[in-house]
């Protein structure tokens, strides 16, 4: 089974206006609702797969109802810890059609309380062992990153095969604890090391004690380790030039999904990993990917 952990769930509400007026009117041209968090989309890549996996973390209120109900619809196995203090969160994220642009809006998180904590580890303890385990996006308040670490450790010790898309602290908790993979952005390498560019050797420096890893640098590819190959992977500027880029919001949570992909059926994980990314960004909506799209975006990977 491969699991996945949002430990903050949201609900992304996706505005579509031609170009943001700033303190002016702005036409709503198109709206959607997509299912938010970061590690959760994994399992719907996964499901249009038809692959089984299941989605922990925690999710509350009414949209935490909305949220595990819409997940089900899609044949995903929920068992998130269902808090009464904590609530699943509303993200706004607004497309500015004539840019490739997006901007986010995310609400500030309620406070889980201890009895939601307790929950989670048992899930923890009694469900996982020997698995692909996904942990990506923010932790709720209350979440600690000593609880973070711990749940790190309670995985290494479970032969799980971790995969962390998360940042700051958490990051650099994911390396000291050996995660067997971490996805940095450009901001989030930059939050653990100071640098004016990302190159290969400033990733070398930073994550050089990692057996596998990808530096995300949004349009222009990634740099990356993965089974002892160390590379710069580029996408050609044909693909813009090719393709209306819509939105770029959830295309590092679908590089995560498409390397598990990659993974679980034994193809090049970091090229799954790619044009599931590239594909998603033609799309408005953050949980949004057509798989017609996903193997024509090979042609643009490289030079
Ligand atoms: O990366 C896009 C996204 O996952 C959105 O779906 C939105 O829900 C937000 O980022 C959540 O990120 P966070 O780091 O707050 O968990």
């Amino acid at each position: 089974m491969i699991y996945t952990i949002t430990l903050n769930t949201a609900i992304d509400e996706v505005l579509v206006v031609e170009s943001q007026k700033k303190h002016g009117y702005n036409k709503i041209i198109d709206r959607k609702s997509s299912i938010g968090g970061k590690a959760i989309k994994t399992n719907i890549l996964l499901a249009k797969y038809g692959i089984a996996s299941q989605a922990l973390g925690f999710v509350g209120g009414l949209q935490g109802t909305v949220y595990t109900n819409r997940l089900k619809e899609l044949g995903i196995l929920t068992n998130f810890v269902d808090s009464e203090t904590y609530e699943t969160r509303k993200a706004t994220i607004l497309v500015e059609k004539n840019t490739d642009g997006s901007s986010m809006f995310v609400e500030k998180t309620k406070k889980l309380d201890d009895k939601d904590i307790e929950q989670f580890f048992s899930k923890i303890d009694d469900l996982i062992e020997n698995s692909i385990v996904v942990i990506a996006g923010s932790c709720p308040s209350g979440f600690t990153e000593e609880m973070f670490e711990l749940l790190l450790i309670k995985l290494n010790l479970k032969n799980c095969f971790l995969i962390c898309d998360v940042c700051d602290e958490y990051l650099k908790i994911a390396i000291a604890n050996n995660a067997n993979f971490v996805k940095p952005n450009e901001d989030e390498f930059k939050s653990i090391h100071q640098c004016e560019t990302i190159d290969e050797s400033v990733v070398l420096e930073t994550l050089g004690k990692l057996k596998n890893y990808a530096v995300t640098l949004g349009g222009q590819g990634c740099i990356y380790k993965y089974n002892d190959k160390f590379e710069t992977l580029k996408i050609s500027p044909r693909f813009a030039a090719n393709y209306e880029i819509k939105s770029t919001t959830g295309c590092g949570d679908m590089f995560i999904a498409g390397l598990t992909l990659g993974i679980i059926n034994g193809k090049n994980p970091i090229i799954n990993a790619m044009i599931h990314s590239m594909a998603k960004a033609l799309e408005d909506g953050s949980d949004e990917i057509n798989l017609a799209n996903v193997e024509k975006m090979k042609e643009y990977i490289g030079g």
